[in-house]
């Protein structure tokens, strides 16, 4: 790879880019193939992976059930995204935008899918009458938060994350903008945490559940290795007491196992389908 690169007239795909994610990229949408989903009895069927998009929903869903909404059971099947399960025709019906967390309601009169992280949260937390303020006030500075969670964590993953740890090789230029960018945004997290118990004030929000796999997973210094030195996390005092109060939650706890198939094994739920698959691990 050239340090210089002059971009051609019309960009076309160079399959053998690199990077962690060069199989599974591609320009185009749409079904490669053909494969039907498997589905469950519970209302609620979730198709995901435990990053932290997949780990919000399965956090809300485990915060629903534990406040004793029965109709948050689900069912969680593995999308496994470096295979490429993403694209069989079955998820693309319910995301054709083909990324990880997508839902299928089926206790609606017809099935309803839900896509887009922020959209599921939303969802949940409409269908229930639960994790959103109903204060006006409040529920507008948790929708805040949410959609400042959607539009600012491409930049953490998308762009310092993708740079720093997946890149084929470390370029300066990008490490720099993106890590410059990840700590502005730690720290309007850690100057509104300053003043606030939670993001959306005093109550624990799907805001909160949107926010803390991404920044909260960066506090801890788990997200990408050694960035946690890298970008000083330890600085942002706030953003470290609200990650470790939202860590202790055994909700949390719970939610981040599913659909789980890295790490240490005792933190491994391929699948969910009922409380005591997560029970069995003893957490
Ligand atoms: N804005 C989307 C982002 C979802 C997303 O980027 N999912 C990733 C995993 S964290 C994925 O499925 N990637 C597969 C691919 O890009 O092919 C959301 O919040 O739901």
């Amino acid at each position: 790879m050239s340090e210089t690169y002059t971009p051609p007239k019309v960009w076309t795909w160079d399959k053998e880019n690199g990077g962690k994610f060069a199989s599974t990229n591609r320009p185009t949408a749409g079904a490669t193939h053909e494969s039907a989903l498997p589905v469950g009895e519970h209302p609620l069927q979730l198709y995901s992976l435990a990053t932290p998009n997949g780990v919000k929903v399965t956090v809300m869903l485990e915060e629903l059930l534990a406040a004793g909404h029965k109709g948050a059971e689900y069912d969680a099947y593995l999308i496994r995204i470096g295979n490429g399960d993403q694209f069989g025709s079955g998820f693309v019906g319910i995301n054709p935008n083909s990324k990880i967390p997508a839902l299928l309601d089926q206790s609606t009169p017809t099935p309803t899918r839900v896509f887009e992280s922020g959209a599921i949260l939303l969802y949940l937390a409409n269908k229930f009458g639960a994790f959103l303020p109903k204060d006006p006030h409040k529920h507008t500075e948790a929708l805040n938060w949410l959609f400042w969670q959607m539009g600012s964590a491409p930049y953490l993953g998308g762009g310092f994350g993708h740079f720093y740890a997946y890149a084929p090789e470390k370029f300066e230029y990008p490490i720099n903008r993106f890590a410059m960018e990840t700590k502005r945004q730690m720290d309007v997290l850690d100057r509104h945490l300053a003043e606030n118990q939670f993001m959306a004030g005093d109550a624990y929000s799907i805001a909160d559940m949107a926010i803390w796999p991404w920044y909260g997973t960066l506090a801890l210094g788990k997200i990408y290795e050694d960035s946690g030195t890298f970008l000083d996390v330890q600085s942002y005092k706030h953003v470290q007491r609200w990650t470790a109060e939202i860590a202790a939650r055994p909700t949390v706890k719970r939610g981040r196992v599913v659909n789980r198939v890295s790490g240490p094994e005792n933190e491994q739920l391929a699948e969910r389908h009922s409380a005591a698959d997560i029970d069995a691990l003893g957490l």
